[in-house]
């Protein structure tokens, strides 16, 4: 099957989901980087194809596709005819890739989105912003937890976008939020196995991005102090 995909992009969570899905399926595809930090995806020409101006978006000849576990539903329906990572729409199994995709896209990525946000990134220090989205950040990750103690992946017996969404976030959430993953061993297991695939490797790194493949344990340990350094903003 012909394709003409762009894949509009920075190598960040969401980012990489689209990108790690391309390269599981062999799909040729361009890059466009979107630089985020210099708000690239605010500009008209891109608000055309996600007028949400966030990354990622993907064109595919004329169709746009915005919002990264829409890409990946959109690349496997139409492209993974052989079902090496999704299931076929019409299956209960399809029905519970589709939910652990919304799991990811309404719960995990909002709530550690907004952890992260507070504990690294923020112009104030909120004690009780911090508190709240990291527990509900690690409330998800048990959620994982359970559903990885009862089957090797996240939609049951096969490796699939489901896994790969959940997967780009748990993979930096004990890194940054200092999550310690000896609480959540089945998640351990399977984030060790997803990051060994070859595929998800070169996914991750798309496009190469020197400042942020080299954010290291002491980038964090800095940017948690500076918050940890301001007085708590907090009204009782
Ligand atoms: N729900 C969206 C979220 C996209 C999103 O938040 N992307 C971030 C990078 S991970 C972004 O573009 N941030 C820049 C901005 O907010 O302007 C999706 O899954 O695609």
């Amino acid at each position: 099957m012909s394709s003409d995909i762009t894949l509009y992009t920075w190598p960040t969570a969401n980012g990489i989901k689209a990108s790690i899905t391309l390269e599981e399926l062999g799909l040729p595809y361009k890059v466009e980087p979107i630089d985020i930090g210099a708000n690239i995806q605010k500009q008209e020409w891109f608000l055309k194809i996600n007028p949400n101006g966030r990354i990622p978006a993907l064109t595919d000849g004329t169709q746009r596709v915005f919002e990264s576990c829409s890409i990946m539903l959109y690349l496997v329906n139409k492209y993974d005819t052989n079902r090496k990572i999704s299931y076929s729409p019409g299956t209960p199994e399809y029905v519970e890739q589709v939910s652990w995709l919304m799991f990811q896209t309404g719960g995990l990525g909002p709530m550690q989105g907004q952890a992260n946000h507070f504990r690294l990134a923020a112009g104030v220090r909120s004690d009780y912003s911090i508190k709240r989205y990291i527990e509900e950040t690690k409330r998800l990750y048990s959620v994982v937890e359970s559903r990885l103690q009862q089957s090797p992946y996240l939609a049951g017996w096969k490796y699939t976008i489901a896994d790969i969404a959940s997967y780009t976030w748990v993979r930096r959430g004990p890194q940054l939020l200092e999550i310690d993953l000896a609480e959540f061993p089945a998640i351990e297991k399977w984030v060790d196995n997803i990051g060994r695939r070859a595929t998800v490797k070169k996914g991750a790194d798309i496009p190469h991005v020197d400042r942020m493949s080299g954010q290291t344990d002491e980038f964090f340990q800095n940017a948690r102090a500076r918050i940890d350094a301001m007085t708590n903003s907090d009204k009782s």
